[in-house]
């Protein structure tokens, strides 16, 4: 049909859910991945088999494909560079990515754009880094976060010591295996929220509404959209720094701008993040357009999609992998929770499960009359029960005699 090839670095669920959405346009994603059973590979027909880090893989993975994007950010910025040169469409372009894999690099520049963000001391550059810490904790009264300048995710590289010895010990550690860190005042929060927007190659951008995010060990655990409560000055100002950011830093394609919302109702950036994310998995479901769709969009220069909620409330809860997992096959856990939830939407990645890996979310869209958390204490119970084999209110599945939950309409 000669429709577009996007190539995407990465064989993650963030590249099967792009997958799913390509091929409602009518194409094909290619990906580039470590191994024919990664969540993207399995399902896509166009695979690379290689690695993020070899400048000839990702070449490869570029070859005929109009622009080349991410399902993760680890990948080395002088390879995106040489890409760049080559005459390879990098989306985002490395510059702008940059402030999604750089932290010092983000702070430096937004802060220098008047955006809300903690005070923060570089750690790496400086001569005797132990005396920069002292000065920097000592001037901060909520205490400090002390993070991997490169390479976390997912609470990977965020340290949260709580005095002032245990901070130069987690410098001391970083210092002995070569990690060059930075330090952030903590800042005292009531809530996270994040900020999705696009933005497409022509400069067209869009915001979904701001949802509130629920993080547990470092990860997003849950997102209610929209944020409860949260006043409309506050949701348009939110949108707005998204907006700018995304703008200004030249970003084509999806960006999370998460935030906090301080306890004197402020906003701060916390982080950034230039690809589909976590907390824009209720899109699927619950608004016109998902973050997988206008991602594609967005780095093809077509037009972005409306980004309307369709219902007053969705929430999204991540099914993780139990500790132990559970005797009870995935199948038959599924089987159960479609009984009992008719309107549960599954997305599951075919990912093995491992502790604490995400393996999947579960959507649930709110009915007109429905209260965020009625629905997030519903899509809390199908996830939990998709992850552990446990129902969260002691419903036994067996001696159950009770009739399940109507499908509503
Ligand atoms: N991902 C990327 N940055 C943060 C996250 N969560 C997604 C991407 C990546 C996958 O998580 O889709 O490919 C890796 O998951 P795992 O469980 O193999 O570490």
């Amino acid at each position: 049909m000669g429709l577009p090839t996007v190539a995407m670095v990465g064989g993650g669920q963030l590249a099967r859910m792009t997958h799913q959405a390509a091929i409602a346009l009518g194409q094909t994603l290619r990906v580039l991945a470590a191994s024919p059973d990664d969540p993207a590979a399995a399902v896509s027909a166009d695979v690379v088999i290689g690695s993020h880090d070899s400048l000839d893989d990702l070449r490869r993975a570029a070859q005929g494909a109009v622009a080349l994007t991410f399902d993760h950010e680890g990948v080395p910025p002088e390879h995106l560079h040489a890409l760049v040169a080559e005459g390879v469409s990098v989306l985002p372009p490395p510059t702008a990515l940059i402030h999604a894999q750089d932290k010092l690099v983000m702070r430096r520049r937004l802060s220098g754009l008047g955006l809300p963000v903690p005070r923060f001391v570089d750690l790496s550059g400086a001569d005797d880094p132990g005396e920069v810490l002292v000065g920097f904790v000592e001037s901060c009264a909520d205490g400090v976060v002390i993070k991997a300048i490169r390479g976390g995710y997912d609470g990977r590289g965020v340290w949260l010591p709580d005095s002032l010895d245990e901070a130069l010990d987690v410098l001391a550690d970083a210092t002995a295996s070569g990690t060059p860190v930075m330090a952030e005042e903590r800042v005292a929060w009531r809530r996270e929220l994040s900020a999705m927007v696009a933005r497409s190659a022509y400069g067209q951008g869009a915001t979904w509404p701001v949802v509130e995010t629920v993080q547990r060990d470092g990860q997003c655990a849950v997102a209610i959209a929209p944020a409860p409560g949260l006043s409309d000055e506050r949701a348009e100002e939110a949108e707005h720094i998204a907006l700018q950011i995304a703008q200004t830093l030249g970003v084509v394609g999806v960006m999370a701008v998460e935030m906090f919302e301080t306890d004197d109702g402020a906003l701060s950036i916390n982080e950034l993040a230039m690809r589909p994310h976590n907390s824009g998995h209720w899109t699927m479901d619950g608004a016109v357009t998902s973050q997988f769709e206008q991602h594609l969009r967005a780095v093809l220069d077509y037009p972005l999609g409306a980004t309307r909620a369709l219902a007053p409330v969705t929430v999204m809860a991540n099914v993780l992998g139990a500790t132990e997992t559970p005797a009870m096959s995935m199948d038959e856990r599924v089987h159960h929770l479609m009984a009992r939830m008719p309107d549960a939407h599954i997305h599951l990645y075919a990912k093995g499960e491992r502790p604490a890996r995400k393996i999947g979310h579960v959507n649930v869209v709110g009915g007109p009359d429905d209260d965020a958390a009625t629905v997030r204490e519903r899509a809390e119970r199908a996830a939990t029960w998709l992850s552990t084999g446990i129902w969260t209110d002691g419903w036994d599945p067996h001696a159950a005699t009770d009739v399940p939950e109507p499908a509503r309409t």
